[in-house]
């Protein structure tokens, strides 16, 4: 091999000038096409002969957009400047007041203060409202931004002072704001609740995916709406933050725009205090195939850039880490020249002219109105794929002493009377020194050039934003002649209640009415629940269509990918199967169409994985059914410990508006789910449903007379006993496990001369949440005829004791226990499942009518009904073993 030269330092230099001058004369003679062409076949002959190129999905740490890009601002910089001081004084006047009064009540001003740039550019450029029918725009905003979004609707005029003056006090005279966007607490205002971090951006991506959806179904005519996502740079660590931005760029999401506030900081200090947050977010959107926007230096910026003919200047921009970069603010001007600039005797000479007070005053990328227009003008017209702005800002911008920068920053909520000047003539608001202590709200005059400004600004964007309008009409539940076959039952044929789920499921989507409506959403389960059937009825949506011949085309139930596709076949994401069931089940509100999501999935990756978007699916008033499938702990054999849920009802509990329901028969499924229909979608009721269907064979009894109504408020009496015997108790079952108290009913009868009548528990939560509302009443009207609860109503005069028994945690059945007029014994599965057989799982966890007979002698017992002898005898014969573990403890 040749010896290779070693060049002089000098050389190196002129080779590499030389190449950067044809570089610069191709890109003046021929475009910038042309250079990414050559730099391409550049990269492909250094591979072929063997050089190995480092990977990097970065570019400089500079702004993506060139000054010479920039389209013009259209604004008045000098009115929409005085506009975002009065925002930025009144979110932390908002703040500063409440805690003055309420010590301890909290509140943020520093997210909004770093923030309020990319927000006002937004305001008056770019959201759109809903008025005069536009569409209108969906905006995520970052939570613990809300005072800033508060702030400007009182200078808008859609909130009034004394709104302001209880923020984070809803339950004052008038009420009050809600802390972060709720929009169960401001109905009219918020859209979407985004405080639990991470949750914005998933649902979000979500939401311009479905409304692709609803476009390529024809459900929606095509709109040039975006969905904008605000989020924090810390925020971006939540796992749901970043965990679905694949899709977004798969399904080509030109809808779709995040804007992430990169003020290097979250709550306890720097977000990447050894490394650079916006470039490790470059990559990682970059190799999504994401549009990345970097909005990181400010104007003051572009002629020192300019003058930098060496490339220095970058160079030193590249080496800082966000550590730094934090310092710079804290420290001020001399400290920047000293340590950013003062690395090269060059960069100090490029800044010689400019005072501290000037470097200073330098702006990053996020805080220059002109900058982060035209990132976002070019977000919303790029194409074929979702765009990201990385904005650099500081985190408590205009704080000054009381935290600009500082660790400290996130939860600064007071100032001090110096700090309060120093702020209001830092942003030029006019309130004197007298009265500045109070931090008093500021609005000028409705005739005042900002106001005027302002609104209409608004007005030519169609409205003001967030702005929360229900649109829909009520739709007609489905007849019952859809619903009939269930009330008959199978007549002798076993089948499962996820059987008779996927059957309703499938009528329902041929009905003329609703059929289109449904949206039926599998996290990759649909086979496990026996649904494939509909891949062919109704398609998978896919944006693309099929560009594949299936494998199994020639099937009847073929893999059947369309365009027009009903389908949402998510894959292995609960959390994207949420958010789409969250976007489908709001669609009443964003777009004022009824959409009826029925998001299927296995029990035990639901409310577990992900509760708090079920908790902010309540939040939002979302409807539709949540199906649990292969549910019970003990009915779901085999799969173990990580799979069988006996808790997902203890779970859904816990959310006031979940309709919980863990019925046995198909006649029971068939009236909950036409209820639910009725209820969301003709009467509005703000509920959404749970329903856990499990797969264990058995014939489907037909309806009993006069049950819907049992059914549907949690329970009825199923089947009195044949027995005439005078000793009585009553067996509470649910789901499968129903059968096991019908056998024990047969075998305490028979063998103990016993009557006990079954009772089918559909919902431990509605009767729970009843009997405490209606307790509540009597004890607020004691001079009232005192009501009864619908447990009460039911029970009353029945003998004897109670024995409950179901695939759940006793938890649930002990909730109503006191409203029995009998003493209630709860059987249940609280504990780990575990691989094994039904019917060994039922005898673990003492749920089979082995147990139920056994613990009915046992009550009895207590009671003086069933002597000792015969309770030891029962033992024996029904081969019970005391000796066996404790479910509870194993
Ligand atoms: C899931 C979740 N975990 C924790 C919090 C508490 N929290 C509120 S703000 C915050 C820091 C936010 O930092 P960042 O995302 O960078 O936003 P910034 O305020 O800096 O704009 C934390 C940890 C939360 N709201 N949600
Ligand atoms: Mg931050």
């Amino acid at each position: 091999m040749d010896e290779i030269k070693k060049e002089s330092q000098e050389e190196l230099e002129l080779e590499t000038r030389e190449w950067l001058e044809s570089l610069e004369y191709v890109l003046q003679s021929s475009g910038p096409e042309r250079v990414q062409q050559l730099l391409h076949d550049l990269d492909t002959y250094a591979h072929e002969a063997g050089v190995e190129l480092p990977f990097t999905a970065n570019t400089p740490y500079i702004n993506s957009i060139p000054k010479k890009n920039e389209p013009k601002f259209p604004g008045g910089r000098e009115i929409e400047r005085r506009i975002k001081s009065l925002v930025r004084w009144n979110a932390m006047a908002m703040v500063v007041r409440a805690n003055k009064l309420d010590p301890g009540i909290g509140g943020h001003i520093s997210t909004y203060a770093s923030a309020a740039t990319l927000y006002e550019i937004g305001f008056n450029h770019f959201f759109k409202g809903k008025d005069n029918n536009s569409q209108g725009d969906q905006i995520y905003f970052q939570g613990h931004a809300s005072p800033g979004i508060y702030a400007r609707a009182y200078l808008e005029g859609r909130l009034d002072a004394n709104k302001l003056h209880n923020f984070r006090h809803e339950l004052q005279d008038g009420g009050g704001l809600s802390s972060y966007p709720h929009p169960r607490l401001m109905p009219d205002f918020w859209e979407f609740p985004t405080v639990s971090m991470g949750l914005g951006p998933i649902m979000a991506i979500y939401q311009a995916r479905f409304n692709k959806y609803l476009e390529n179904r024809g459900l929606k005519s095509p709109s040039d709406s975006k969905v904008w996502a605000f989020l924090g740079d810390g925020e971006t660590d939540e796992p749901e933050s970043l965990g679905a931005i694949s899709l977004a760029s798969r399904e080509k999401l030109d809808n779709l725009i995040f804007v992430i506030n990169c003020n290097l900081q979250r709550l306890d200090g720097p977000v990447r205090g050894n490394a650079k947050i916006i470039q490790e977010l470059e990559a990682q959107f970059k190799g999504a195939g994401w549009n990345v926007i970097k909005v990181v230096w400010g104007s003051d910026w572009d002629s020192l850039l300019e003058a930098d003919k060496s490339g220095l200047l970058t160079k030193r921009m590249n080496e800082i880490i966000d550590g730094e970069s934090q310092k710079y603010i804290v420290e001020g001007g001399a400290y920047v020249r000293e340590h950013f600039f003062g690395k090269y005797p060059e960069l100090l000479e490029l800044v010689e002219h400019h005072t501290d007070e000037d470097l200073n005053r330098m702006k990053r990328g996020g805080h220059d109105p002109e900058k982060v227009y035209a990132a976002y003008k070019q977000a919303v017209q790029t194409k074929d794929r979702p765009t990201v702005v990385l904005a650099k800002t500081v985190k408590g911008y205009g704080l000054g002493e009381a935290g600009e920068g500082k660790n400290i920053t996130h939860s600064q909520k007071k100032l001090n009377e110096e700090e309060l000047k120093h702020f209001r003539s830092r942003f030029g608001i006019p309130i004197s020194d007298e009265d500045v202590v109070e931090a008093p709200f500021y609005r000028p005059a409705e005739d005042s050039p900002e106001i005027i400004y302002l609104k209409k600004r608004r007005q030519e964007l169609s409205g003001y934003v967030p702005k929360r309008v229900v649109k829909n009409q009520k739709i007609k539940t489905p007849s019952e002649e859809i619903f009939k076959e269930f009330y008959k039952g199978t007549e002798g044929r076993e089948a499962s209640t996820t059987m008779v789920y996927v059957r309703i499921l499938t009528k329902l989507l041929k009905d003329k009415e609703i059929g289109k409506l449904i949206v039926p959403i599998v996290p990759d389960e649909a086979r496990t629940f026996g649904m494939e059937a509909l891949f062919r009825q109704i398609g998978i949506y896919s944006s693309r269509g099929q560009l594949y011949e299936p494998v199994d085309r020639d099937s009847l139930l073929y893999y059947k990918e369309a365009k027009n596709g009903q389908i949402l076949e998510e894959g292995i994401t609960e959390a994207g199967a949420m958010s789409s069931f969250i976007a489908a089940g709001t669609a009443y509100v964003t777009h004022g169409i009824n959409m009826i999501p029925f998001f299927t999935f296995y029990s035990m990756f639901g409310f577990q994985r992900i509760g708090d978007l079920a908790w902010a699916a309540a939040d939002m008033q979302c409807k539709g059914f949540l199906i649990g499938g292969t549910a019970g702990r003990t009915t779901l054999a085999g799969e173990g410990l990580q799979h069988q849920d006996g808790h997902s009802h203890v779970l859904a509990h816990s959310i006031p508006t979940v309709k919980a329901y863990d019925p046995a028969f198909a006649y029971e499924l068939a009236v909950i789910i036409r209820d639910g229909i009725h209820r969301m979608y003709e009467l509005q009721e703000d509920c959404y449903y749970y329903i856990t269907v499990m797969n264990e064979n058995y014939e489907m009894p037909p309806m009993p007379k006069d049950v819907k109504d049992g059914i549907i408020k949690g329970m009825y009496k199923y089947k009195p006993s044949d027995s005439k015997s005078k000793i009585k108790a009553n067996l509470l079952g649910s789901g499968s496990i129903l059968n096991e108290t019908l056998k024990a009913q047969e075998i305490l009868a028979k063998d103990y001369d016993i009557s006990a009548d079954v009772w089918s528990v559909t919902s431990y939560k509605n009767i729970h949440y009843d009997a405490l509302d209606v307790e509540r009443w009597n004890r607020m009207n004691p001079d009232k005829e005192q009501k009864k609860a619908y447990v009460q109503e039911v029970t009353t005069g029945e003998e004897g004791i109670f024995i409950s028994v179901s695939d759940y945690s006793q938890i649930l059945s002990d909730s109503i226990s006191k409203w029995l007029p009998g003493k209630l014994t709860t059987l249940g599965t609280l504990g780990f499942g575990r691989s094994e057989s039904r019917e060994a799982l039922r005898d673990f966890f003492e749920v089979d009518a082995k147990h139920i007979v056994y613990t009915t002698l046992y009550a009895l017992s207590e009671e003086g009904k069933v002597n000792k002898e015969t309770l030891k005898k029962a033992m024996k014969d029904l081969k019970i073993d005391p000796k066996k573990s404790s479910p509870i403890k194993s």
